[in-house]
């Protein structure tokens, strides 16, 4: 019976559906779906819905949009093994997310300036970027072409077929919050695009301080604290290697190739962080 239902899903049309919310013109929200035609509606009201039940949102714009996926572009790969790193406050915290994105080769004065700069605000005037900073790994110097935009990693998500499973594995774990799927499903897409060596985020969300450095070799490693509750800085920066691609290319790769997961990661039990870890 499931077999049947497989089938007839992964042969549909594809479609990518985006939703972005604003208020006064300044983004609030997006969330991004790949579904079959089939699913389309029903992925629009629950992207919609988000934003306009949600209570402390409040959007005065909304849209969302479909748009058919070539399948013949479209690559499918496997989400990254999960762990979690808890720390005792979100300096130290800092401090170990700049010894991973070390260890996964970002020179580390340029993690720890890295850091800061997402502590201060990645945008013009120290303002929250709507996408993510690219930056040079060994140099630290800023690479995308819109430093207020920055770059929108888009056109991902877990297979439809997946999504249910997914998500009770990862309730079982205590990673039940939307948020994390989603920042899997985002960081999965960014240590696969080539010359990338780590992504570093965490949210705007005053009330979520947990954020992650995701690389290809140890995966989408949580930290509980990156910054004091109450913080409305968060950001992301994507870090690659010197020289080795033009960043249009990769910003288009970001932006535009659909990428398809489906199978999850280990997810590793929650651990403390002992200092000369890793
Ligand atoms: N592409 C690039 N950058 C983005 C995107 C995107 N699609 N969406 C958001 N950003 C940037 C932007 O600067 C946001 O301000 C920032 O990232 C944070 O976005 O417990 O929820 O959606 O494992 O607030 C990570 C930890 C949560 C989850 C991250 O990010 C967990 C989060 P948010
Ligand atoms: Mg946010």
């Amino acid at each position: 019976m499931s077999r049947v239902i497989i089938s007839s899903t992964m042969d549909a049309p594809l479609f990518s559906v985006r939703m972005r919310a604003t208020l006064r013109g300044r983004h609030l929200a997006g969330a991004e779906r790949i579904v079959p035609l089939s699913d389309v509606s029903q992925v629009v009201s629950d992207l919609m819905s988000r934003v306009v039940t949600g209570a402390d949102v409040v959007a005065d714009d909304v849209s969302c949009h479909a748009e058919r996926i070539d399948s013949d572009a479209l690559s499918h790969a496997n989400l990254p093994d999960i762990s979690t790193w808890q720390v005792s406050d979100f300096q130290e915290g800092r401090a170990v997310a700049a010894q991973l994105l070390s260890r996964a080769g970002v020179d580390p004065d340029v993690a720890s300036r890295a850091v800061q700069l997402l502590a201060e605000g990645a945008g013009p005037g120290g303002t929250v970027m709507r996408g993510a900073a690219i930056m040079d790994a060994a140099t630290g110097v800023r690479l995308e072409s819109d430093p207020s935009r920055g770059v929108r990693a888009s056109r991902m998500d877990v297979a439809i077929e997946c999504r249910r499973d997914f998500e009770a594995r990862l309730h079982r774990a205590g990673l039940g919050h939307r948020r994390v799927l989603e920042a899997l499903v985002l960081a999965g897409k960014v240590i696969s695009a080539p010359g990338i060596v780590a992504e570093l985020c965490w949210s705007d969300d005053p009330e979520y301080p947990v954020g992650y450095v995701a690389d290809r070799a140890h995966g989408y490693q949580r930290i509980s604290e990156l910054k004091p509750v109450g913080n409305p800085h968060g950001g992301r920066i994507f870090f690659v290697k010197p020289g080795t691609l033009s960043i249009i290319e990769l910003t288009n790769y970001l932006e535009r190739h659909p990428v398809m997961f489906d199978s999850l990661g280990k997810i590793n039990p929650a651990a403390r962080w002992e200092p000369g870890h890793g």
